[in-house]
């Protein structure tokens, strides 16, 4: 750790604010930037303790920055990962309300939940297909605090991975019998196609990225647990939404999402 303990709230403190208040703010690392990978987690992780300190709950994990897509579009080579909460939750059919958030965008992604717990180091895509309950389809509402969505890295992490709200519904389907790789998905805005993808984008296999998680947690001691949710990372491209436009985003065998924005 490069920081300090008083620097790490401090920055938490900033980025929460700014989302609060939903005021963009220039990437962190510009004034910190000796910033180091352990310091931009412990930023992430002190979001969400002052977020549970105000009783919002933890929902799930997000893995971002896992498709060729994604990377290309925001200029950066890792992936990274955050936390969903339960205030964040919008319905299928529900609203995304723009008046909370600063410059939204949509993606679509493919979630994981696990029946059994998932640990690393070593996991991977066999043992995250045994561990997992069923498949449902989820849409990712993006919201970095960043002005222009312009960050790097450490600055996107230490941001909770630019969280904001998510929709999951659909058809909740076992991955037996289920060809993950080649799933279709149609992401359309107001009726019309704006991007199509298929699982294999994000990583190759998205239950990969499920993989690719449960290592980066044991790094940290931590691990999966039985019944986590877990968003695989948008395997389209981010769309920017505004009020008046309606997302439907259709999923091969997993059923659709839709949903409005004001
Ligand atoms: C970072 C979050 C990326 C995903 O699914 O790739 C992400 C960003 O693009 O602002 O959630
Ligand atoms: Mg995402």
């Amino acid at each position: 750790m490069a920081l300090s303990p008083e620097t790490i709230e401090q920055l938490a403190e900033h980025l929460d604010t700014a989302e609060r208040e939903r005021r963009e703010v220039t990437k962190i690392t510009d004034a910190h930037p000796d910033m180091d990978w352990d310091d931009a987690y412990a930023v992430q992780r002190a979001i969400r303790a002052r977020q549970q300190a105000r009783g919002i709950g933890m929902a799930g994990y997000k893995a971002g920055l896992t498709s060729h897509a994604k990377m290309k579009q925001m200029g950066v080579d890792e992936p990274v990962f955050g936390f969903i909460t339960d205030a964040g939750l919008i319905p299928d059919g529900g609203v995304i309300d723009t008046a909370g958030l600063i410059h939204p965008k949509v993606e679509a992604e493919i979630a994981f939940v696990l029946k059994r717990e998932l640990s690393g180091p070593g996991c991977h895509i066999g043992a995250v297909l045994a561990a997992t309950d069923f498949v449902v389809p989820a849409v990712e509402v993006i919201d970095s605090r960043y002005k222009d969505f312009r960050f790097d890295l450490k600055s996107v992490i230490a941001d909770n991975t630019s969280a904001a709200r998510w929709i999951t519904g659909g058809v909740a389907t076992p991955v037996e019998g289920l060809d993950l790789r080649n799933l279709g998905i149609v992401l359309e805005k107001n009726g019309e196609v704006i991007d199509t993808a298929s699982g294999a984008a994000v990583l190759g296999h998205p239950a990969q990225s499920v993989a690719m998680l449960a290592n980066m947690l044991a790094r940290r001691g931590e691990s999966l647990s039985a019944g986590a949710f877990i968003m695989t990372g948008g395997a389209t491209a981010a769309v920017a939404v505004a009020p008046g436009d309606t997302v439907t985003v259709r999923y091969q065998a997993l059923g659709s999402l839709n949903m409005r924005v004001v």
